[in-house]
C-alpha cells in the first residue's frame, strides 16, 4: 500500500455548439473548473451541430473520434460542457468505457468540496440529491457516479423505485433542516434591522472577497480559484458616521446548475433583500462583458434584478487602459486603487 495522493484524473473536454459556433478556446473555463477538481485536461474536442443527437448528444462520428483520443491520451474521464440527461451519460459511458461527467456535476463537486458552514453543506447536499434523482438508473456499473451509496445497489425496477423514494425522503428531510437554519438566519437579520444592506455580487473570481476583506478588515478566504467562497459573510461597516452591512457571498458562473439556484435559496435571500448591489467585474478578463450579462441574468432569476447596482470594475491594475463606463467605478482591490472613490459612492448612496 502506498500513501501517495491519487493521480489526477485525465480528461477530454467536449464542447457542443447547438446553432452556435464554438471553438476549443471556449473550453477554457471548463478546464479551470476541472483543474479545481483535480482533473487535468489532456484533450479538447468541439462539435457544432443543428440539433442534439438523441443517443449521444453528439454525432456517432464524433463519438468514434473521442474514443480514439481516449486511447491516445489515456484519458480516464470525458467532461461535457453542457448538461447531459442520465440516459445520454449511460450511452456515452458505454461507448467510451470511461466515466462521463457534465458541467453541472463538476460545479456541484466543487461546491461540495468548498462548503464550510452547516448551511452551506446542507444546501450543497440538497443540490446534489436533486441533480442525482432524475439521473438514477437501475444500472450499477463501476461507472455509476452516485457517490453517496444510494443507487449503488442492484438493478431492477423495484430497487430503483425504492432508491428514488429514499432520495425523495432525504430531500424532504434536508429541506426541513434548511428551514430551521433559515430561522436562525432570520433572527440574525432582525438584529441588523435598520442598517442599510450592501451586497457584493459578481462572476466567480472577480475579486469580491478581496474587496470585502479590504473594506471590512475581515479575513474571508480569497484565492485565485473558481468558487473560493461558498458561504455568506456579513459585517457591519462604519463610514464617516454612517453605518451599513456588507455581505460577501458565492460568485456566479455561466450555466449555473438550476439545482444550485433552488438549493441556495436562503444564501441568495441576502442578495435579494439588499438595498444596494456592488456588481464586481474583473475588467482584465477578456469575457468581462459576457460575465456581466451572466450575473445580471442570475440576478433576474433570483428576483434581485430590480435592486440598484453600482458597477465596480476591479483589477484595473491588470488592465490600466480599460475605459470605465459612465456611472461605474474602476478599482483594484488588491493594489488598493480607487477605494476612496468607491467608499464615497457608497456613502452618497446611503
Ligand atoms: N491583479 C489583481 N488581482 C486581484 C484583484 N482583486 C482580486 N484579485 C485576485 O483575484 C483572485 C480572486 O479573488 P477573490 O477575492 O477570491 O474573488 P471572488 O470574487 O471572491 O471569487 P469567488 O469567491 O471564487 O467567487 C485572487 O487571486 C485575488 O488575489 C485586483 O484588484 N487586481
Ligand atoms: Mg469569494
Amino acid at each position: 500500500m502506498h500513501n501517495n495522493l491519487p493521480a489526477p484524473d485525465a480528461a477530454i473536454l467536449v464542447g457542443v455548439g447547438v446553432n452556435q459556433i464554438l471553438s476549443v478556446a471556449d473550453l477554457d473555463e471548463l478546464a479551470l473548473l476541472c483543474a479545481t477538481c483535480n482533473i487535468k485536461t489532456v484533450g479538447r474536442v468541439c462539435q457544432n451541430r443543428k440539433d442534439i443527437d438523441p443517443t449521444y448528444y453528439i454525432g456517432a462520428g464524433k463519438v468514434d473520434e473521442i474514443k480514439t483520443l481516449i486511447a491516445a491520451t489515456n484519458a480516464t474521464v470525458v467532461v461535457f460542457d453542457v448538461e447531459l440527461a442520465g440516459s445520454k451519460v449511460r450511452n456515452l459511458e458505454q461507448a467510451f468505457g470511461v466515466t462521463v461527467l457534465d458541467r453541472s456535476k463538476v460545479i456541484l463537486d466543487i461546491f461540495a468540496a468548498r462548503a464550510r458552514t452547516a448551511e452551506g453543506k446542507l444546501q450543497v447536499e440538497l443540490a446534489q440529491l436533486r441533480y442525482n434523482l432524475p439521473r438514477l438508473t437501475g444500472a450499477n456499473g463501476v461507472m455509476s457516479k452516485m457517490r453517496n451509496g444510494v443507487g449503488m445497489r442492484g438493478p431492477g425496477e423495484k430497487q430503483l423505485e425504492l432508491d428514488k423514494r429514499l432520495i425523495r425522503d432525504e430531500i424532504t428531510a434536508l429541506e426541513k433542516k434548511l428551514a430551521a437554519v433559515k430561522q436562525v438566519r432570520e433572527t440574525g437579520k432582525n438584529q441588523r434591522r435598520g442598517k442599510a444592506r450592501v451586497c457584493l455580487v459578481g462572476y466567480t473570481n472577480s475579486g469580491k472577497s478581496t474587496l470585502f476583506n479590504l473594506i471590512t478588515k475581515a479575513d474571508v478566504y480569497a484565492k485565485d480559484e473558481l468558487f473560493a467562497t461558498l458561504d455568506t459573510t456579513t459585517r457591519a461597516v462604519y463610514l464617516e458616521g454612517k453605518q451599513f452591512t456588507l455581505t460577501d457571498s458565492v460568485g456566479f458562473i455561466n450555466h449555473l446548475p438550476h439545482e444550485f439556484i433552488r438549493a441556495f435559496e436562503s444564501t441568495l435571500d441576502e442578495t435579494r433583500e439588499a438595498d444596494l448591489l456592488l456588481h464586481i467585474v474583473d475588467c482584465s478578463n477578456p469575457h468581462a462583458a459576457e460575465q456581466v450579462a451572466v450575473v445580471n441574468n442570475v440576478l433576474q432569476n433570483i428576483g434581485a434584478g430590480q435592486i440598484k447596482q453600482l458597477m465596480v470594475y476591479n483589477k484595473i491594475d491588470k488592465n490600466p487602459n480599460f475605459s470605465v463606463p459612465d456611472g461605474a467605478i474602476g478599482i483594484s482591490a488588491r493594489e488598493k486603487i480607487g477605494i476612496d472613490k468607491l467608499k464615497k459612492e457608497i456613502y452618497n448612496y446611503l
